[in-house]
């Protein structure tokens, strides 16, 4: 099939699950478009059945702010026309559904019918979907897309509670590719990190309020002062940076606290660590966690959004309420209270990762990809 994927090209979840869905579907032999504003970070070289169809915005003399949405849709229409494409794929509803459906409704006046799938992936709807300007748009182009995922069933549920949406949410989970989580001689490149057997706790995102990045050092502190010998590696940057550097220098922790900025693969720091933190006051899915379970790290976590549908309580990792420090840090210590403990919680965090393998997901996609197309072609 030739499918045109929509998305954003950051370090966004979003943007990870939507070029590596299209990196795994081009390996399966799909001919695979890529449309965004630049080169999306996970495609970092030249392969086979990939194409990359940059939407240029420039500075117009008239517009404060570019239009960017007008200017997808036209680069939408433009790469279906020209690249014969069967369908498009957007990660995210705002703005790329409601682009998608202008260039769907430009395209059939000229005779081209091409059916779109909205995959919804969380903040689209649970934090920027609940600002009231967006909502007509969002259960619009909801509401016309051909087909609609959602990345996990709490996800589905928000989407149902905030918006009049009344049909069909499919969910498929985010995943990984398992034989990617694998890193020879980590002990070795554990050394440099962790030169004192220190154990390493790690956590990573985009620093945004959400993600309470300042719990994850609060918990950090709680392990040192019950005498853990740890070290924790921040990865990832963003608004809430300074105020954290500011809490390490205050409670005099900046030598165990490595700040590793936002890296493009995780997979090396995942493969070194003992213990990975997702405090989130909310998550969809939760891939960073996902990703850790991967690589055999078990995680300590918030019990909110679709976090509970990835990590299993007291076996992969533990749950606590949000915000809830004391519990967190009691759930890590029994986690590293013993090399037993701690490879037995490694053990099955890989288990549970390999229920997201790849080879269970992308068939979803695969059937998904033909129903709509057969729908679009019975309705035209
Ligand atoms: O979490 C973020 O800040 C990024 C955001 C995004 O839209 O890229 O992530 C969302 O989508 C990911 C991929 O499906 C999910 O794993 C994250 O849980 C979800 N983030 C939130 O719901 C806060």
């Amino acid at each position: 099939m030739k499918i045109g994927i929509v998305l954003y090209p950051t370090f966004g979840g979003s943007g990870v699950v939507a070029t590596e869905l299209g990196k795994a579907l081009a390996r399966k032999g799909h001919e695979i478009h890529f449309i965004t504003y630049s080169l999306p970070v996970r495609l970092d070289r030249l392969r086979e059945n990939i194409y990359f169809h940059e939407v240029s915005v420039s500075d117009y003399p008239l517009f404060e702010h570019t239009p960017y949405e007008q200017v997808l849709t036209s680069k939408l229409v433009d790469v279906v026309k020209y690249e014969n494409l069967d369908l498009l794929h957007c990660h995210y509803a705002i703005p790329h559904a409601s682009a998608a459906y202008m260039a769907q409704q430009i395209l059939k006046m000229q005779g081209i019918i091409i059916p779109f799938i909205t995959t919804l992936h969380g903040t689209d709807i649970t934090l920027v979907g609940k600002d009231p300007s967006f909502e007509p748009v969002i259960t619009f182009s909801i509401n016309q897309s051909t087909k609609v995922t959602a990345v996990s069933e709490s996800l589905k549920r928000d989407t149902y509670n905030h918006f009049d949406v009344k049909r069909e949410i499919d969910v498929i989970p985010n995943f990984i590719c398992s034989q990617e989580y694998y890193l020879e001689n980590n002990e070795k490149y554990k050394l440099r990190y962790a030169p004192n057997g220190e154990l390493l706790v790690t956590h990573i995102s985009n620093f945004r309020k959400v993600k309470r990045v300042g719990d994850v050092l609060e918990v950090f502190r709680g392990l040192l002062e019950k005498g853990v010998n740890a070290k924790l590696m921040l990865v990832g940057d963003g608004p809430e940076r300074n105020k954290l550097e500011r809490y390490c220098r205050e409670w005099g922790i900046c030598g165990k606290v490595m700040f590793l900025g936002s890296l493009k693969s995780t997979i090396e720091v995942l493969a070194i660590s003992d213990l990975f933190i997702l405090p989130s006051e909310t998550e969809s899915f939760g891939l960073a966690a996902l990703e850790a379970l991967a690589s055999g790290v078990p995680v300590i976590a918030s019990n909110t959004g679709g976090i509970p549908e990835v990590v299993e309580h007291g076996k992969s990792g533990y749950l606590s309420d949000v915000g809830n420090v004391s519990d967190m840090i009691e759930n890590a210590l029994k986690i590293l209270s013993s090399n037993e403990a701690l490879m037995e919680f490694k053990k099955a965090a890989k288990e549970r990762s390999m229920k997201f393998d790849i080879t269970n997901v992308l068939p979803l996609y695969e059937q998904l990809y033909e129903d709509a197309v057969a729908e679009s072609r019975v309705i035209g």
